[in-house]
């Protein structure tokens, strides 16, 4: 299939989701076609079969803004016409799902048809989509779009109720690359970190509100007055300032580390013994699915799709929001117990392997080709942009 992928380009979660499902799909032998305003973190090299379109905005002293909406969509059109998409698959409803309805329109108006599949991936319908400001215009670009997926059942619920959509949403659940998230030995790093031997906990996240870090660290504090332990927070954002001043005051800093973006985290799982995800909201969760496949169990709320992915009892443990004790109750009798933690490893890993690319991959293409066979069928004179000479 020949395929334009649209999402944020950025170190979030549905960027990354994105990148990876793109690059898979390449390397099966689709033509992937990434359309968006940089080329997408994760696409770090020439790989075969995969092209990368960048959405340039002129300036102009009229526009405040720059219209990113508008080049995007002229983008989207020439794509679709001089590389013969089969397909648009777009990431994150705001505001692709809507511009790819337009792009359709304007290619419908010169004759060319294509379908769209647009991903739901939490934020866009948990916190911005469902604001007066955007929910209109993000229920019609889902009900518009011939496909919709879900990263987990509890986003899928969640739109059909808030957004009041009637449409069938697929539920395909984020996947894991075990090539590159796995159990890896690296002790000089964790004994750089920990030269006494202390406890490793970890947390990544974009740092933004939704992410409750300030859970995190007093999680962690429970836990390091009753056993000597440290804490590596990943990632940045605008929650960090308030969070490293949050460490000072609890005079937690130096069992705190900030390390700030890092390409490589399946190097710093290897080394942690827990993970911590006390999110307000997270529709599945990729960093703990990354967490567990590196065997490290998950200390999360019970927000959006977390039970989804982690396994109270089983894998870890999922607490109330907000509820920093029961979380550092959970992590001291792991931490406490060497044979119930590496039970917990062990069944995490089990869990993670139900989310392996190889498994999530067939059911994106499976869905895709669905989607352009109903398509077709209803426009049976009319030409397909993969059709044009
Ligand atoms: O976690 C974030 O805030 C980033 C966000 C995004 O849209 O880039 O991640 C969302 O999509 C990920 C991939 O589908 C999910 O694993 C995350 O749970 C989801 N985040 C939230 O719902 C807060």
């Amino acid at each position: 299939m020949r395929i334009g992928i649209v999402c944020y380009p950025t170190y979030g979660g549905s960027g990354v989701v994105a990148t990876e499902l793109g690059l898979a799909l390449a390397a099966k032998g689709h033509h992937i076609h990434f359309i968006t305003y940089k080329r997408p973190v994760r696409l770090t090299h020439y790989q075969e079969n995969v092209y990368f379109h960048e959405v340039t905005s002129e300036e102009y002293p009229l526009f405040d803004y720059p219209p990113y909406d508008t080049t995007l969509t002229s983008k989207l059109v020439d794509v679709v016409k001089y590389e013969k998409l089969d397909l648009l698959h777009v990431h994150y409803a705001i505001p692709h799902a809507t511009v790819a309805y337009l792009a359709k329109q304007i290619l419908a108006a010169e004759g060319i048809y294509i379908p769209v599949v647009t991903t739901l991936h939490g934020t866009d319908i948990t916190l911005v989509g469902s604001d007066r400001s955007f929910a209109p215009v993000v229920a019609f670009g889902i009900n518009q779009s011939d496909g919709v997926t879900a990263v987990s059942h509890h986003l899928k619920k969640q739109t059909c109720e808030q957004l009041k959509i009637k449409k069938d949403i697929e539920v395909i659940y984020n996947f894991i690359d075990f090539s590159r998230f796995r159990s890896l030995n690296k002790e000089h790093f964790r004994k750089a970190i920990a030269p006494e031997g202390e406890k490793i906990l970890v947390h990544t996240s974009n740092f933004r509100k939704v992410k409750r870090i300030e859970d995190v660290i007093q999680t962690f504090k429970i836990v390091q007055e009753k056993i000597p332990s440290k804490l590596l927070l990943v990632g940045d954002g605008p929650e960090r300032p308030r969070l490293e001043r949050l460490t000072r005051e609890l005079g937690l800093y130096e069992h705190v580390r900030f390390l700030g973006k890092q390409d490589a985290i399946e190097e710093i799982l290897a080394v942690a013994d827990l993970f911590l995800i006390p999110s307000e909201n997270e529709s599945f969760g990729l960093a703990a699915l990354e967490a567990m496949a590196c065997e490290v169990p998950v200390i999360s709320s019970n927000a959006g799709g977390l039970p989804e992915v982690n396994i109270h009892g089983v894998t870890g443990c999922v607490a109330e929001i907000g509820d920093v004790h029961s979380m550092a109750n959970h992590a001291l009798t792991l931490l406490q117990d060497k044979s119930l933690l590496a039970e917990y490893s062990t069944n995490a890993l089990a869990q993670a392997k139900k989310f392996d690319i190889s498994f999530i991959l067939p059911q994106y293409e499976a869905y895709y080709e669905k989607v352009i066979s109903q398509f077709t069928s209803n426009l049976p004179k009319r030409k397909l942009a993969n059709t044009l000479d």
